[in-house]
């Protein structure tokens, strides 16, 4: 019966983990996946998460099946951290919000939904975006597009050309847009240019499907939201956001996330939610308790919240600290050309390594990064910043 099965390739960042695993070299780094690792180059457990953990395992309650679109108390925390607690769409009900399994869950829930209510519409991903993008709005029956992002000459924001790419796309396009720390770059546009953006988006029609992976992890959990607020604002009836705590909670395994589809009114937003509900029920019936439990616990405790925001806090600035030392380090090496690294916001950045440099770094310096040079600068640390740095000059010269 499966005779005619291919061998699909596996995914090639958790292929480069499981290799990164079996290397017996001592010192080796994984730049590779994108996950938050500490200063002991471990991924935390949240100071309040772990707090609602152990209230959690003390009251060892049942485990019943969360309602279809998840728990209500979830929900509601979601929707307040995502548009701003006072939003006046939140106060005019057009917002539809549903736990997921994961940003993934979240997208392609998501992406199920606009199958229904708009078949025969193009999706249009940055280019390059998230691998999985591709992936998930292709296997929901969509074809998929890009528009130009990544300008590799000055390492940042090819804008003219996003702004090109974005203005020939049919009126009823659905776009993709990273909210922030853009996965792989990096590259996130200013607030002037989400204007722009938002503006542009509106005068054309497009359907905006914002992906919010990464609240939290560059200014801070309000400005990183500012591309969902402008969308808010904008007047525009109806757009999608899917928004992932995996980073933000440290919580990967827990597959915690949400999708908020924003509708014209409030009735409108009841009969979306009761199209997500069918479609979460056609793909995994309901979601998942624990991962949700800890999340809304730590959002819907004022005492937690505020221990949460401290941490993530010194997440974040542990990271842009890791970019200006690999900055430095590396011009003291005499490699001055790597400032951009610090302009790039989030986990990642585009290092502008070439596939024969990572695969150097890989094999002869026991060093991971991604094919295309992305780099996970979360997962450097003061005890492998100057082994990085060191191997990084050495094939860059
Ligand atoms: N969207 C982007 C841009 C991501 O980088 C990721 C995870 O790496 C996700 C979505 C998926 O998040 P989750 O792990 O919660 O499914
Ligand atoms: O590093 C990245 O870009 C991601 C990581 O279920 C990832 O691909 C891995 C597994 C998963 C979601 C994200």
């Amino acid at each position: 019966l499966f005779a005619s099965v291919e061998m699909i390739p596996g995914d090639p960042i958790l292929g480069l983990s499981e290799a990164y695993v079996a290397d017996a070299r001592p010192g080796k780094v994984n730049l590779g996946v994108g996950i938050y690792y500490d200063e002991q180059g471990r991924i935390p457990v949240m100071r309040a998460v772990r707090d609602v953990e152990q209230a959690l395992a003390r009251e060892a309650k049942p485990r019943g099946y969360l309602p279809i679109d998840g728990m209500p108390a979830y929900n509601q925390a979601t929707q307040k951290l995502v548009f701003g607690a006072e939003s006046p769409l939140l106060a005019a009900g057009r917002v539809a919000t549903s736990q997921t399994i994961g940003g993934s869950g979240a997208l392609r829930i998501g992406a199920d939904l606009l199958k229904h209510v708009l078949p025969n519409a193009k999706v249009a991903l940055s280019n390059p975006s998230w691998e999985n993008h591709r992936l998930v709005f292709s296997s929901a029956g969509f074809e998929v597009v890009n528009y130009a992002y990544y300008d590799a000459e000055t390492h940042g924001l090819d804008f003219a050309g996003m702004l090109a790419d974005l203005g020939k796309l049919e009126p009823g396009s659905i776009v993709l847009l990273h909210a922030c720390c853009h996965n792989p770059t990096g590259v996130d546009p200013t607030l002037e240019q989400w204007k722009q953006v938002v503006a542009l988006v509106k005068e054309r029609g497009l359907m905006p499907f914002i992906d919010m992976a990464y609240q939290g992890f560059d200014k801070g959990i309000e400005t990183d939201a500012m591309a969902v607020r402008l969308f808010a604002e904008s007047g525009i009836e109806s757009f999608v956001v899917a928004n992932s705590y995996s980073k933000s909670f440290s919580l990967y395994g827990e597959r915690v996330g949400a999708l908020s589809i924003v509708g014209k009114g409030r009735e409108e937003a009841l009969r979306v939610q009761s199209l997500v509900k069918r479609t979460i029920r056609s793909n995994y019936s309901s979601p998942a308790t624990h991962g949700g439990a800890l999340v809304a616990g730590v959002l819907n405790s004022a005492e937690l919240r505020a221990v949460w925001e401290q941490e993530l806090g010194e997440m974040r600035e542990r990271i842009h600290g890791m970019r200006a030392g690999m900055v430095e380090k590396l011009a003291a090496a005499g490699e001055p050309q790597y400032g951009f690294i610090q302009q790039q916001a989030g986990m990642f950045s585009y290092s502008g390594l070439s596939k024969a440099q990572v695969d150097r770094l890989r094999e002869e310096y026991a060093i991971y990064a991604v094919g295309t040079g992305r780099i996970c600068v979360a997962a450097l640390n003061r005890a492998n910043l100057d082994t990085v740095v060191n191997a990084v000059a050495a094939v860059s010269r």
